[in-house]
């Protein structure tokens, strides 16, 4: 198991206050350059690799930075805390965004972030809860992570615990019919402690996902569930802030953020190939020039 950098966490516990103080345009400002960080970070860990899925790291990362940066309870130092918040990336795959995030809070050394992948090493590609702090539970086969997530604002519910969980979903992902099982459950339920994100990229592993099987109208699907839906703009911190904000309604929240897979990078937004391509180093040099500028 990894542990803690000290510094690193005293530093993200600081820069999280100054977010949390700051004014509205200062936050998206912070948030936004902490996002711009985290995309290098990523993309120098998938060229280490020479393996990853950077489009869907790149469209989920403003969604962990907003979560990580402002809104979840969590105490990098203290990783088990029994009131800590949850979070769950149930697309799994997305590894590499949520370590640069993990790292970035001080769970462990950024050092760390080299290893990705690496034989031994605790950063594999899909993350592991024994070997991850940080890491509520495992994840990669995809429709795994909701369920679990169900069964933490459940465990949080009976314990009396203010603990609020949230979870990250592919829409890819909400294909598998583990899915609807739990939001059926946690619409039962009234789990409001629960937030469920789509990260609505329009794209999977080798396609459009409404050329394989439609999930619109996504937002009336959820409602139908017992859900409060709200839609947003995935990339937008002011708006996620706002979508993310705990339920008004006695219902779990689910969030439709609408994402761009391959954010940030020209040559890999909306394109279906960088599911898991591996760019070129002239590639890499051009996307870092951009996620620079
Ligand atoms: C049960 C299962 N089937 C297949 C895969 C292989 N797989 C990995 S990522 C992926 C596509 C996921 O698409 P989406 O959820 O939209 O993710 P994103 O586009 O955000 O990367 C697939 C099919 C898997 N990980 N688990």
């Amino acid at each position: 198991m990894l542990r803690a950098d000290a510094s690193a966490a005293a530093r993200f516990r600081a820069a999280r206050q100054a977010i949390r103080d700051g004014g509205q345009d200062e936050v998206a400002r912070s948030l936004q350059s902490v996002s711009a960080d985290i995309r290098r970070s990523i993309l120098r860990m998938i060229d280490t690799a020479q393996l990853g899925h950077v489009g869907g790291d790149m469209s989920v990362t403003d969604i962990l930075v907003t979560l990580f940066g402002a809104v979840l309870e969590v105490d990098p130092e203290q990783p088990q805390a029994p009131d800590r918040d949850r979070f769950i990336l149930s697309k799994g795959h997305c590894a590499a965004a949520l370590y640069s995030t993990l790292a970035w809070c001080g769970y462990f050394p950024e050092s760390e972030l080299r290893s990705f992948m690496a034989p031994l090493s605790a950063l594999n590609g899909h993350p592991d809860r024994r070997k991850v702090p940080g890491v509520e539970t495992n994840t990669g086969p995809l429709g795994h992570g909701f369920p679990v997530a169900v069964g933490c604002a459940l465990a949080a519910r009976l314990r009396g615990s203010p603990s609020r969980t949230v979870v990250v979903l592919g829409d890819g992902e909400m294909q598998e019919g583990s899915n609807w099982e739990a939001a059926m459950t946690a619409g039962h339920h009234g789990l409001s402690s629960l937030t469920a994100i789509v990260d609505r990229n329009r794209l999977q592993q080798g396609a459009r996902t409404e050329e394989t099987v439609t999930l619109d109208p996504l937002d009336a699907k959820w409602a139908a569930f017992g859900w409060e839906v709200r839609v947003t703009d995935g990339h937008d911190h002011t708006a996620l802030l706002e979508a993310v904000r705990p339920s008004v309604t006695g219902k779990p929240v689910a969030v439709v953020a609408n994402t761009v897979k391959g954010k940030g990078v020209s040559f890999m937004e909306d394109r279906v190939e960088w599911h898991h391509k591996v760019p070129t180093s002239e590639q890499m040099r051009a996307a870092i020039a951009e996620l620079s500028r």
